[in-house]
Protein backbone atom coordinates (compact mmCIF):
# COMPACT_ATOMS: atom_id res chain seq x y z
CA UNK A 1 0.00 0.00 0.00
CA UNK A 2 0.88 3.69 -0.58
CA UNK A 3 -0.07 6.70 0.21
CA UNK A 4 -1.81 8.48 -1.64
CA UNK A 5 0.21 11.44 -1.91
CA UNK A 6 3.18 10.16 -2.91
CA UNK A 7 1.48 8.55 -5.96
CA UNK A 8 -0.27 12.18 -6.74
CA UNK A 9 2.89 14.12 -5.89
CA UNK A 10 4.85 11.84 -8.53
CA UNK A 11 1.53 12.41 -11.04
CA UNK A 12 2.09 16.08 -10.57
CA UNK A 13 5.57 16.51 -11.01
CA UNK A 14 5.21 14.71 -14.63
CA UNK A 15 1.99 16.71 -15.88
CA UNK A 16 1.98 18.65 -19.05
CA UNK A 17 -0.10 21.16 -17.86
CA UNK A 18 -0.15 21.77 -13.85
CA UNK A 19 -2.71 20.48 -11.98
CA UNK A 20 -4.76 23.39 -10.44
CA UNK A 21 -3.68 25.44 -7.71
CA UNK A 22 -7.14 25.25 -6.22
CA UNK A 23 -6.70 21.33 -6.13
CA UNK A 24 -3.89 21.55 -3.38
CA UNK A 25 -5.36 25.03 -1.66
CA UNK A 26 -7.96 24.39 1.63
CA UNK A 27 -11.21 25.65 0.80
CA UNK A 28 -11.46 26.92 4.35
CA UNK A 29 -8.66 29.42 3.15
CA UNK A 30 -11.20 31.39 1.35
CA UNK A 31 -9.48 34.72 2.71
CA UNK A 32 -9.01 37.05 -0.15
CA UNK A 33 -5.03 36.37 -1.64
CA UNK A 34 -3.09 36.80 1.37
CA UNK A 35 -0.82 39.58 -0.27
CA UNK A 36 0.35 42.39 1.84
CA UNK A 37 0.41 45.44 -0.24
CA UNK A 38 -2.60 47.68 -0.06
CA UNK A 39 -2.05 50.36 -3.03
CA UNK A 40 -3.65 50.23 -5.88
CA UNK A 41 -1.28 48.73 -8.39
CA UNK A 42 -0.62 50.53 -11.94
CA UNK A 43 -2.88 47.75 -14.03
CA UNK A 44 -4.30 44.81 -12.73
CA UNK A 45 -1.88 41.99 -12.13
CA UNK A 46 1.07 44.27 -12.35
CA UNK A 47 3.04 44.68 -8.77
CA UNK A 48 2.44 47.70 -6.69
CA UNK A 49 4.48 50.55 -5.87
CA UNK A 50 7.36 48.73 -3.40
CA UNK A 51 5.61 45.26 -4.03
CA UNK A 52 7.62 42.21 -3.47
CA UNK A 53 6.34 39.64 -4.82
CA UNK A 54 8.83 36.61 -2.87
CA UNK A 55 6.90 37.37 -0.13
CA UNK A 56 3.28 36.25 0.83
CA UNK A 57 1.43 36.06 3.71
CA UNK A 58 0.09 32.53 3.10
CA UNK A 59 -1.59 30.26 5.69
CA UNK A 60 0.15 26.50 6.22
CA UNK A 61 -2.24 23.67 5.95
CA UNK A 62 -1.87 20.25 7.06
CA UNK A 63 -3.25 17.60 4.09
CA UNK A 64 -5.15 14.52 4.83
CA UNK A 65 -3.58 11.47 4.14
CA UNK A 66 -5.60 9.08 1.86
CA UNK A 67 -4.82 5.48 1.46
CA UNK A 68 -5.22 3.64 -1.73
CA UNK A 69 -6.66 0.09 -1.81
CA UNK A 70 -8.13 -1.75 -4.41
CA UNK A 71 -9.20 1.27 -6.34
CA UNK A 72 -10.88 2.54 -3.02
CA UNK A 73 -9.10 6.22 -1.67
CA UNK A 74 -9.50 5.78 1.54
CA UNK A 75 -9.68 9.08 4.30
CA UNK A 76 -9.97 8.40 8.37
CA UNK A 77 -13.13 9.55 9.78
CA UNK A 78 -14.61 9.58 13.01
CA UNK A 79 -18.39 8.37 12.91
CA UNK A 80 -20.46 10.25 15.18
CA UNK A 81 -23.89 7.96 14.04
CA UNK A 82 -24.69 4.74 13.02
CA UNK A 83 -21.74 3.26 10.91
CA UNK A 84 -21.32 -0.63 9.87
CA UNK A 85 -17.69 -1.60 8.43
CA UNK A 86 -18.63 -3.29 5.01
CA UNK A 87 -15.81 -5.57 5.73
CA UNK A 88 -16.40 -7.61 8.67
CA UNK A 89 -20.21 -5.93 9.28
CA UNK A 90 -19.50 -4.85 13.00
CA UNK A 91 -20.17 -1.18 14.13
CA UNK A 92 -17.49 1.13 13.72
CA UNK A 93 -17.67 3.50 16.89
CA UNK A 94 -15.34 4.59 19.75
CA UNK A 95 -13.40 7.86 19.61
CA UNK A 96 -11.14 9.46 17.59
CA UNK A 97 -10.65 8.13 13.86
CA UNK A 98 -12.18 4.65 14.32
CA UNK A 99 -13.05 4.68 10.49
CA UNK A 100 -12.47 5.09 6.59
CA UNK A 101 -14.21 6.30 4.71
CA UNK A 102 -13.88 5.68 0.60
CA UNK A 103 -13.91 9.65 -1.03
CA UNK A 104 -15.26 8.22 -3.98
CA UNK A 105 -18.06 5.32 -3.40
CA UNK A 106 -18.30 6.58 0.02
CA UNK A 107 -17.63 2.88 1.70
CA UNK A 108 -16.94 2.70 5.21
CA UNK A 109 -14.70 -0.15 6.79
CA UNK A 110 -12.96 -0.14 10.37
CA UNK A 111 -9.31 1.42 10.30
CA UNK A 112 -8.09 -2.14 10.92
CA UNK A 113 -10.21 -3.97 7.92
CA UNK A 114 -8.98 -1.47 5.04
CA UNK A 115 -6.36 -3.55 3.64
CA UNK A 116 -8.37 -6.41 4.08
CA UNK A 117 -11.55 -4.99 1.38
CA UNK A 118 -12.00 -6.94 -1.57
CA UNK A 119 -14.58 -5.33 -3.02
CA UNK A 120 -13.35 -2.96 -5.63
CA UNK A 121 -14.38 0.82 -5.65
CA UNK A 122 -17.35 1.29 -8.03
CA UNK A 123 -16.05 4.78 -9.00
CA UNK A 124 -12.56 4.14 -9.79
CA UNK A 125 -12.18 6.57 -12.62
CA UNK A 126 -13.21 9.44 -10.74
CA UNK A 127 -10.00 12.16 -11.03
CA UNK A 128 -9.37 12.90 -7.00
CA UNK A 129 -8.43 16.21 -8.13
CA UNK A 130 -11.87 17.10 -9.28
CA UNK A 131 -13.67 15.58 -6.56
CA UNK A 132 -16.00 18.16 -5.18
CA UNK A 133 -17.14 18.38 -1.44
CA UNK A 134 -20.16 16.24 -0.87
CA UNK A 135 -23.70 17.18 0.54
CA UNK A 136 -22.21 16.65 4.17
CA UNK A 137 -19.44 19.07 3.77
CA UNK A 138 -17.05 16.27 4.37
CA UNK A 139 -14.02 17.18 2.30
CA UNK A 140 -11.83 16.13 -0.86
CA UNK A 141 -8.90 16.18 -1.59
CA UNK A 142 -6.69 19.27 -0.40
CA UNK A 143 -9.17 20.37 2.51
CA UNK A 144 -6.35 21.56 5.33
CA UNK A 145 -6.67 19.11 8.12
CA UNK A 146 -4.30 16.74 9.76
CA UNK A 147 -3.59 13.20 10.30
CA UNK A 148 -1.98 11.44 13.19
CA UNK A 149 -1.86 8.06 13.24
CA UNK A 150 -3.22 6.72 16.50
CA UNK A 151 -0.41 3.85 17.57
CA UNK A 152 -3.06 2.11 20.51
CA UNK A 153 -5.62 -0.58 19.00
CA UNK A 154 -8.90 0.35 18.59
CA UNK A 155 -11.36 0.09 21.66
CA UNK A 156 -13.47 -3.25 22.08
CA UNK A 157 -17.02 -2.38 20.19
CA UNK A 158 -19.57 -1.24 22.87
CA UNK A 159 -22.82 -3.07 22.50
CA UNK A 160 -24.36 0.08 22.96
CA UNK A 161 -22.77 3.37 22.07
CA UNK A 162 -22.49 5.63 25.28
CA UNK A 163 -24.34 8.89 24.74
CA UNK A 164 -22.39 11.57 23.94
CA UNK A 165 -22.07 13.64 27.49
CA UNK A 166 -23.43 17.62 27.30
CA UNK A 167 -21.16 20.63 27.41
CA UNK A 168 -20.53 21.23 31.24
CA UNK A 169 -19.08 24.68 31.34
CA UNK A 170 -17.78 25.65 34.40
CA UNK A 171 -19.32 28.72 36.22
CA UNK A 172 -17.22 30.76 38.67
CA UNK A 173 -20.24 29.95 41.41
CA UNK A 174 -19.35 26.09 40.84
CA UNK A 175 -15.46 26.27 41.37
CA UNK A 176 -14.04 25.46 44.75
CA UNK A 177 -13.56 28.36 46.48
CA UNK A 178 -9.63 29.14 46.00
CA UNK A 179 -9.78 27.88 42.49
CA UNK A 180 -8.91 29.71 39.13
CA UNK A 181 -12.50 31.31 37.96
CA UNK A 182 -12.93 30.45 34.14
CA UNK A 183 -13.09 33.09 31.40
CA UNK A 184 -15.68 33.48 28.72
CA UNK A 185 -16.25 36.14 26.21
CA UNK A 186 -18.05 38.72 27.80
CA UNK A 187 -14.83 39.33 30.33
CA UNK A 188 -12.85 40.55 26.81
CA UNK A 189 -13.49 43.34 24.48
CA UNK A 190 -12.64 42.88 21.23
CA UNK A 191 -10.35 45.33 19.84
CA UNK A 192 -9.24 44.31 16.75
CA UNK A 193 -8.74 41.02 13.92
CA UNK A 194 -4.51 41.14 13.26
CA UNK A 195 -4.32 37.67 11.62
CA UNK A 196 -5.80 34.59 9.99
CA UNK A 197 -5.35 31.05 8.95
CA UNK A 198 -6.95 28.42 7.61
CA UNK A 199 -8.37 27.50 11.27
CA UNK A 200 -8.34 30.41 12.70
CA UNK A 201 -8.73 34.06 13.18
CA UNK A 202 -6.52 36.18 15.74
CA UNK A 203 -7.51 39.21 17.38
CA UNK A 204 -5.86 41.38 19.64
CA UNK A 205 -8.43 42.14 22.99
CA UNK A 206 -8.73 43.90 26.16
CA UNK A 207 -9.24 41.30 29.49
CA UNK A 208 -12.13 44.81 30.75
CA UNK A 209 -10.78 43.50 34.56
CA UNK A 210 -7.16 44.74 34.31
CA UNK A 211 -7.00 46.19 31.02
CA UNK A 212 -4.34 44.06 29.45
CA UNK A 213 -3.96 43.44 26.17
CA UNK A 214 -3.86 39.66 24.89
CA UNK A 215 -3.99 37.82 21.64
CA UNK A 216 -7.02 35.66 20.98
CA UNK A 217 -7.01 32.91 19.00
CA UNK A 218 -10.30 31.59 17.78
CA UNK A 219 -11.23 28.34 16.56
CA UNK A 220 -14.65 27.38 14.79
CA UNK A 221 -15.38 23.83 16.08
CA UNK A 222 -17.54 23.14 12.84
CA UNK A 223 -14.01 23.47 11.50
CA UNK A 224 -12.52 20.75 13.59
CA UNK A 225 -15.02 18.61 14.61
CA UNK A 226 -14.76 16.75 11.50
CA UNK A 227 -12.72 14.00 11.01
CA UNK A 228 -9.29 13.27 13.02
CA UNK A 229 -8.79 17.00 13.79
CA UNK A 230 -9.76 17.00 17.58
CA UNK A 231 -5.85 15.87 18.99
CA UNK A 232 -4.42 18.63 17.63
CA UNK A 233 -6.59 21.23 19.50
CA UNK A 234 -5.31 18.97 22.63
CA UNK A 235 -2.08 19.50 20.97
CA UNK A 236 -1.83 22.74 20.77
CA UNK A 237 -3.23 23.23 24.53
CA UNK A 238 0.09 20.86 25.85
CA UNK A 239 2.78 22.60 23.75
CA UNK A 240 1.39 25.75 24.98
CA UNK A 241 1.78 24.35 28.69
CA UNK A 242 5.44 23.58 27.55
CA UNK A 243 5.74 26.96 26.11
CA UNK A 244 5.18 28.75 28.94
CA UNK A 245 8.54 28.58 30.48
CA UNK A 246 10.30 29.63 27.77
CA UNK A 247 11.41 33.09 27.00
CA UNK A 248 11.31 32.66 23.18
CA UNK A 249 7.85 31.25 22.78
CA UNK A 250 4.39 32.90 23.33
CA UNK A 251 2.42 31.23 26.42
CA UNK A 252 -0.98 31.04 26.96
CA UNK A 253 -3.12 33.02 29.49
CA UNK A 254 -6.49 30.85 29.03
CA UNK A 255 -8.67 28.88 26.81
CA UNK A 256 -12.84 28.53 26.98
CA UNK A 257 -15.66 28.12 24.75
CA UNK A 258 -18.69 28.83 23.75
CA UNK A 259 -21.25 26.39 21.51
CA UNK A 260 -19.09 27.16 18.14
CA UNK A 261 -16.20 28.07 18.71
CA UNK A 262 -12.58 27.98 20.94
CA UNK A 263 -10.13 30.32 21.92
CA UNK A 264 -7.10 30.83 23.05
CA UNK A 265 -5.87 33.78 24.99
CA UNK A 266 -2.47 34.48 24.45
CA UNK A 267 0.14 36.45 25.93
CA UNK A 268 0.37 39.36 23.81
CA UNK A 269 3.56 40.52 21.31
CA UNK A 270 3.62 43.92 21.07
CA UNK A 271 6.27 44.48 18.28
CA UNK A 272 4.67 42.73 14.89
CA UNK A 273 6.51 40.02 13.26
CA UNK A 274 9.30 39.59 11.00
CA UNK A 275 7.58 39.24 7.97
CA UNK A 276 6.50 43.16 8.69
CA UNK A 277 9.72 44.05 10.30
CA UNK A 278 11.42 42.29 6.41
CA UNK A 279 8.99 44.37 4.28
CA UNK A 280 10.26 47.56 5.71
CA UNK A 281 13.86 46.66 5.47
CA UNK A 282 14.23 44.97 2.53
CA UNK A 283 17.26 42.30 3.90
CA UNK A 284 18.82 42.11 6.86
CA UNK A 285 22.75 42.89 7.88
CA UNK A 286 23.88 39.65 8.83
CA UNK A 287 24.39 40.66 12.35
CA UNK A 288 20.81 40.70 12.79
CA UNK A 289 20.22 37.50 10.61
CA UNK A 290 22.21 36.26 12.90
CA UNK A 291 20.49 37.22 16.44
CA UNK A 292 17.01 36.21 14.74
CA UNK A 293 18.31 32.86 14.09
CA UNK A 294 20.17 32.22 16.74
CA UNK A 295 16.86 33.16 19.64
CA UNK A 296 15.17 30.65 17.11
CA UNK A 297 17.27 28.30 16.86
CA UNK A 298 17.34 28.12 21.16
CA UNK A 299 13.38 28.11 20.94
CA UNK A 300 13.30 25.01 18.70
CA UNK A 301 15.78 23.55 20.17
CA UNK A 302 13.56 24.14 23.41
CA UNK A 303 10.43 22.18 21.78
CA UNK A 304 12.68 19.66 20.48
CA UNK A 305 14.30 18.48 23.58
CA UNK A 306 10.85 18.27 25.23
CA UNK A 307 9.36 15.82 21.79
CA UNK A 308 7.63 18.68 19.74
CA UNK A 309 8.01 19.26 16.17
CA UNK A 310 7.39 22.76 15.46
CA UNK A 311 6.74 22.40 11.91
CA UNK A 312 5.42 26.08 11.03
CA UNK A 313 8.32 28.51 11.46
CA UNK A 314 7.81 31.32 8.53
CA UNK A 315 8.23 34.86 9.00
CA UNK A 316 4.52 35.18 10.38
CA UNK A 317 5.12 33.34 13.10
CA UNK A 318 8.33 35.03 14.55
CA UNK A 319 6.73 37.91 16.58
CA UNK A 320 8.89 40.58 18.33
CA UNK A 321 8.35 41.64 21.88
CA UNK A 322 8.66 45.45 22.90
CA UNK A 323 12.79 45.06 23.36
CA UNK A 324 13.28 43.28 20.10
CA UNK A 325 13.48 39.48 21.05
CA UNK A 326 11.86 36.81 19.57
CA UNK A 327 8.71 34.75 19.71
CA UNK A 328 7.15 32.11 18.22
CA UNK A 329 3.90 31.69 18.23
CA UNK A 330 0.79 29.18 16.94
CA UNK A 331 1.42 25.82 18.05
CA UNK A 332 -1.34 24.71 15.41
CA UNK A 333 0.75 22.54 13.48
CA UNK A 334 2.86 20.66 16.04
CA UNK A 335 3.53 17.33 16.34
CA UNK A 336 4.10 16.10 20.05
CA UNK A 337 5.54 13.24 21.41
CA UNK A 338 8.22 12.64 19.32
CA UNK A 339 11.52 11.24 20.86
CA UNK A 340 15.03 11.37 19.45
CA UNK A 341 14.91 9.46 16.15
CA UNK A 342 11.07 9.06 15.63
CA UNK A 343 9.30 10.12 12.90
CA UNK A 344 5.94 11.25 11.80
CA UNK A 345 4.61 11.46 7.76
CA UNK A 346 1.61 14.15 7.80
CA UNK A 347 1.98 16.33 5.00
CA UNK A 348 1.99 20.06 6.44
CA UNK A 349 3.05 22.99 6.78
CA UNK A 350 3.10 26.41 4.32
CA UNK A 351 4.16 25.67 0.85
CA UNK A 352 7.31 27.91 0.98
CA UNK A 353 8.76 26.20 4.03
CA UNK A 354 7.97 22.70 3.30
CA UNK A 355 11.05 20.41 3.55
CA UNK A 356 11.86 18.08 0.85
CA UNK A 357 11.12 15.38 2.78
CA UNK A 358 8.08 15.78 3.48
CA UNK A 359 7.24 16.41 -0.44
CA UNK A 360 8.70 13.31 -1.12
CA UNK A 361 6.13 11.71 1.29
CA UNK A 362 8.97 10.31 3.30
CA UNK A 363 8.64 9.72 7.22
CA UNK A 364 10.44 12.89 8.41
CA UNK A 365 11.29 14.21 12.26
CA UNK A 366 13.23 17.69 13.50
CA UNK A 367 14.85 18.08 10.61
CA UNK A 368 12.19 19.87 8.93
CA UNK A 369 12.30 22.56 11.67
CA UNK A 370 16.10 23.20 10.23
CA UNK A 371 15.09 23.31 7.05
CA UNK A 372 12.33 25.76 7.89
CA UNK A 373 14.65 27.71 10.14
CA UNK A 374 16.78 27.90 6.77
CA UNK A 375 14.39 29.28 4.23
CA UNK A 376 13.92 31.74 6.69
CA UNK A 377 17.40 32.97 7.59
CA UNK A 378 17.84 33.20 3.47
CA UNK A 379 14.88 35.74 3.28
CA UNK A 380 16.14 37.24 5.84
CA UNK A 381 19.76 38.12 4.66
CA UNK A 382 18.72 37.66 1.03
CA UNK A 383 15.51 39.65 1.23
CA UNK A 384 13.63 37.06 -1.29
CA UNK A 385 12.80 33.39 -0.96
CA UNK A 386 15.31 30.74 -1.90
CA UNK A 387 12.60 29.37 -3.99
CA UNK A 388 11.77 32.44 -5.76
CA UNK A 389 11.62 31.92 -9.23
CA UNK A 390 11.73 35.32 -11.75
CA UNK A 391 9.51 35.27 -14.39
CA UNK A 392 7.05 33.24 -12.53
CA UNK A 393 4.68 35.65 -11.90
CA UNK A 394 4.49 36.17 -15.83
CA UNK A 395 3.76 32.82 -16.68
CA UNK A 396 1.11 30.75 -15.57
CA UNK A 397 2.43 27.48 -15.28
CA UNK A 398 5.23 28.58 -13.09
CA UNK A 399 2.66 29.92 -10.96
CA UNK A 400 1.39 26.99 -9.01
CA UNK A 401 2.45 25.12 -5.93
CA UNK A 402 3.34 21.95 -7.85
CA UNK A 403 5.77 24.14 -9.46
CA UNK A 404 6.91 25.31 -6.18
CA UNK A 405 7.75 22.15 -4.98
CA UNK A 406 9.13 20.68 -7.59
CA UNK A 407 11.91 24.17 -7.36
CA UNK A 408 12.32 22.93 -3.61
CA UNK A 409 12.64 19.00 -4.64
CA UNK A 410 15.05 19.68 -7.65
CA UNK A 411 16.50 23.28 -7.49
CA UNK A 412 20.08 24.09 -6.60
CA UNK A 413 20.02 26.82 -4.04
CA UNK A 414 21.74 30.29 -5.27
CA UNK A 415 23.27 31.93 -2.49
CA UNK A 416 23.74 35.83 -3.18
CA UNK A 417 27.24 36.35 -4.03
CA UNK A 418 26.85 39.51 -1.22
CA UNK A 419 26.95 36.87 1.53
CA UNK A 420 29.52 36.35 3.64
CA UNK A 421 31.37 32.91 3.40
CA UNK A 422 29.90 31.46 6.90
CA UNK A 423 26.59 33.41 6.41
CA UNK A 424 26.38 31.02 3.01
CA UNK A 425 27.86 28.08 4.71
CA UNK A 426 25.02 28.15 7.30
CA UNK A 427 22.38 28.38 4.66
CA UNK A 428 23.71 25.64 2.63
CA UNK A 429 23.90 23.20 5.56
CA UNK A 430 20.41 23.72 6.62
CA UNK A 431 19.25 23.94 3.40
CA UNK A 432 20.20 20.21 2.62
CA UNK A 433 17.95 18.33 0.64
CA UNK A 434 18.99 15.27 2.45
CA UNK A 435 18.02 15.39 6.04
CA UNK A 436 20.29 12.88 7.33
CA UNK A 437 23.69 15.35 6.25
CA UNK A 438 21.62 18.69 7.13
CA UNK A 439 23.18 21.07 9.56
CA UNK A 440 21.22 20.31 13.26
CA UNK A 441 20.47 16.69 12.02
CA UNK A 442 23.13 14.49 12.47
CA UNK A 443 24.80 12.86 15.66
CA UNK A 444 26.42 15.76 17.74
CA UNK A 445 22.62 17.58 16.34
CA UNK A 446 22.02 21.42 17.96
CA UNK A 447 26.07 21.42 19.16
CA UNK A 448 26.60 21.47 15.44
CA UNK A 449 24.68 24.60 14.60
CA UNK A 450 25.71 26.91 18.14
CA UNK A 451 29.61 25.71 17.06
CA UNK A 452 28.84 27.08 13.51
CA UNK A 453 31.13 29.66 12.22
CA UNK A 454 28.47 32.05 11.19
CA UNK A 455 27.19 31.98 15.13
CA UNK A 456 30.80 32.31 16.37
CA UNK A 457 29.42 35.55 18.28
CA UNK A 458 27.15 34.58 19.69
CA UNK A 459 26.93 33.92 23.57
CA UNK A 460 24.00 31.31 23.65
CA UNK A 461 23.45 31.51 27.37
CA UNK A 462 23.63 35.05 27.46
CA UNK A 463 21.62 34.97 24.43
CA UNK A 464 18.86 32.52 26.79
CA UNK A 465 18.34 34.58 29.56
CA UNK A 466 17.62 37.44 27.35
CA UNK A 467 21.12 39.34 28.06
CA UNK A 468 21.86 40.11 24.63
CA UNK A 469 20.91 43.33 23.54
CA UNK A 470 18.53 42.98 20.31
CA UNK A 471 19.77 44.50 17.40
CA UNK A 472 16.41 46.12 17.04
CA UNK A 473 13.95 47.92 18.75
CA UNK A 474 10.48 47.98 17.71
CA UNK A 475 8.67 51.79 17.85
CA UNK A 476 6.10 51.65 20.20
CA UNK A 477 4.44 54.46 21.27
CA UNK A 478 1.93 52.83 24.04
CA UNK A 479 0.98 50.09 24.97
CA UNK A 480 -1.53 49.84 22.02
CA UNK A 481 0.53 51.26 19.50
CA UNK A 482 -0.83 49.87 16.10
CA UNK A 483 1.77 50.73 14.04
CA UNK A 484 3.63 47.45 13.84
CA UNK A 485 0.40 45.59 12.84
CA UNK A 486 -0.17 44.20 9.16
CA UNK A 487 -2.10 47.10 7.94
CA UNK A 488 -4.70 43.93 5.94
CA UNK A 489 -6.91 43.73 8.77
CA UNK A 490 -7.60 47.48 9.72
CA UNK A 491 -11.16 47.66 8.12
CA UNK A 492 -11.67 44.38 9.18
CA UNK A 493 -15.00 44.09 11.47
CA UNK A 494 -13.67 42.51 14.79
CA UNK A 495 -16.93 41.17 15.81
CA UNK A 496 -17.55 37.55 15.97
CA UNK A 497 -20.24 36.16 13.66
CA UNK A 498 -23.68 35.08 15.13
CA UNK A 499 -23.78 31.40 16.58
CA UNK A 500 -26.15 29.52 13.80
CA UNK A 501 -28.27 26.92 15.27
CA UNK A 502 -27.89 24.27 12.48
CA UNK A 503 -24.47 24.75 12.51
CA UNK A 504 -24.23 24.15 15.98
CA UNK A 505 -26.76 20.78 16.16
CA UNK A 506 -24.15 19.12 13.98
CA UNK A 507 -21.29 19.49 16.20
CA UNK A 508 -20.28 16.87 18.57
CA UNK A 509 -19.72 18.71 22.34
CA UNK A 510 -18.15 16.27 24.01
CA UNK A 511 -15.23 16.24 22.04
CA UNK A 512 -14.53 19.87 23.61
CA UNK A 513 -14.90 18.75 27.13
CA UNK A 514 -12.34 20.00 29.84
CA UNK A 515 -10.83 22.27 27.19
CA UNK A 516 -11.11 24.86 29.72
CA UNK A 517 -7.61 26.18 31.27
CA UNK A 518 -6.68 29.08 33.37
CA UNK A 519 -2.78 29.51 33.60
CA UNK A 520 -2.02 29.91 37.13
CA UNK A 521 1.01 32.44 36.89
CA UNK A 522 -0.47 34.59 34.72
CA UNK A 523 -3.03 34.85 36.96
CA UNK A 524 -1.34 35.66 39.61
CA UNK A 525 -0.05 38.00 37.56
CA UNK A 526 -2.90 40.04 37.00
CA UNK A 527 -3.85 39.95 40.46
CA UNK A 528 -1.00 42.19 41.41
CA UNK A 529 -2.52 44.87 39.17
C1 LIG B 1 0.99 38.20 13.35
N1 LIG B 1 1.55 37.41 12.26
S1 LIG B 1 -1.48 32.43 16.01
C2 LIG B 1 -0.51 38.05 13.36
N2 LIG B 1 -0.93 36.67 13.49
C3 LIG B 1 -0.84 36.00 14.66
N3 LIG B 1 -0.43 36.66 15.75
C4 LIG B 1 -0.29 36.02 16.94
N4 LIG B 1 -0.56 34.71 17.10
C5 LIG B 1 -1.01 34.05 16.02
N5 LIG B 1 0.97 38.29 20.23
C6 LIG B 1 -1.20 34.65 14.77
C7 LIG B 1 -1.77 33.72 13.83
C8 LIG B 1 -1.98 32.47 14.39
C9 LIG B 1 -2.61 31.32 13.71
C10 LIG B 1 -3.34 31.77 12.48
C11 LIG B 1 -2.51 32.72 11.67
C12 LIG B 1 -2.20 33.99 12.44
C13 LIG B 1 0.14 36.80 18.09
C14 LIG B 1 0.35 36.21 19.34
C15 LIG B 1 0.77 36.98 20.38
C16 LIG B 1 0.76 38.89 19.04
C17 LIG B 1 0.34 38.15 17.95
C18 LIG B 1 1.37 39.66 13.14
C19 LIG B 1 1.12 40.54 14.33
C20 LIG B 1 1.94 40.48 15.44
C21 LIG B 1 1.68 41.30 16.54
C22 LIG B 1 0.60 42.14 16.53
C23 LIG B 1 -0.21 42.19 15.41
C24 LIG B 1 0.04 41.40 14.32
Amino acid sequence: MSTFWTEFLNAAANHPFPLTPGGFLSPLDMSPDDVLFPNVPPAPGMPCAGEDRSIYRRGARRWRKLYRVNGHIFQAKRFNRRAFCAFCQDRIWGLGRQGFKCIQCKLLVHKKCHKLVQKPCSNEHVDPVEVKDDANGESTLGRASSVRSRAEPEPPLPETPPAPAPPAPVRPEDLEPGSQRQYSLEDFELIRVIGRGSYAKVLMVELKRTKRVYAMKVIKKALVTDDEDIDWVQTEKHVFETASNHPFLVGLHSCFQTPSRLFFVIEFVRGGDLMFHMQRQRRLPEEHARFYAAEISLALHFLHERGVIYRDLKLDNVLLDHEGHIKLTDYGMCKEGVRPGDTTSTFCGTPNYIAPEILRGEEYGFSVDWWALGVLTYEMLAGRSPFDIAQAADNPDQNTEDYLFQVILEKTIRIPRSLSVKAASVLKGFLNKNPVERLGCGENGFLDIISHPFFKSIEWEMLEQKQVVPPFKPRLEGERDLANFPPEFTDEPVHLTPDNDTVIADIDQSEFEGFEYVNPLLMSLEDCV
